[in-house]
């Protein structure tokens, strides 16, 4: 599917990591580093708390409500289809979309907890393919040692190395791997380097993939 018959599209581009490892500053970093070089770009996170699904979400991280492992890994996947048609109505429109997590951290955290993987994927098949993967790459022990962990379900040293196990599964070679527990500035740096080839990419035409 081409993007507005020729014209250019923004860039799909997801953020992945452990909790703690410095995905949401450097996305917000990513977002004002795009506009000052003059390109549109947003800034979208998941889960999106703010719708209701969202509000669902929310107070089972919160350990507000207890529900099944099955149900809260589709309410994740049904928040990010909720905004399936605004991110490509975006990204048609020439915005690049900075995702903090994405599909895989879905796969991840639920498999994490013993939910068998291809069950997992199933209810993503069908969302927007992201152009680009980031992992911002940091060992479980670094992750928690940073500023320790919240009060949120999955902030558990224990949990977050099965998580890291399934990334590693998860793993693409077109994944691009940053070493996270270098100084923000060079993360940053390197981020930088790595989205600039990609958002001029689409913007040159490449096909919105589905
Ligand atoms: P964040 O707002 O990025 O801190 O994410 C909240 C927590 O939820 C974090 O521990 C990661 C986890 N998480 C994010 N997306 C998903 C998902 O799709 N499924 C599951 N099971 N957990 C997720
Ligand atoms: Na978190
Ligand atoms: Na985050």
């Amino acid at each position: 599917l081409r993007a507005c018959n020729n014209e250019s599209r923004g860039a799909l581009i997801v953020l992945e990591g452990l909790d703690r490892c410095g995905k949401t500053s450097q996305s917000s970093r990513l977002v004002s580093y795009l506009e000052g070089l003059g390109h549109s770009a947003e800034l979208w996170r998941f889960p999106d708390r703010t719708t209701s699904v969202g509000q669902m979400i929310s107070a089972y991280l919160l350990n507000q409500s207890e529900l099944d492992d099955r149900t809260i890994h589709l309410l994740f996947s049904a928040n990010r289809w909720e905004k399936r048609s605004m991110m490509e109505t975006k990204l048609k429109a020439g915005t690049t979309l900075i995702v903090d997590r994405y599909s895989y951290s879905g796969v991840a955290f639920s498999s994490a907890k013993g939910v068998d993987l291809e069950w997992c994927k199933a209810p993503e098949i069908g969302l927007l393919s992201p152009d680009l993967v980031l992992y911002l790459d940091m060992p479980p022990e670094k992750a928690a040692e940073r500023g320790g962990y919240g009060d949120e379900r999955y902030e558990r040293l224990e949990f977050q190395k099965k998580v890291a196990q399934c990334y590693q599964i998860l793993r693409d070679p077109a994944w691009k791997m940053v070493d996270a527990c270098q100084p923000i500035e060079d993360v940053q740096k390197q981020l930088q380097k790595i989205v600039l080839d990609n958002v001029l990419a689409c913007r040159k035409g490449k096909p919105l993939s589905l």
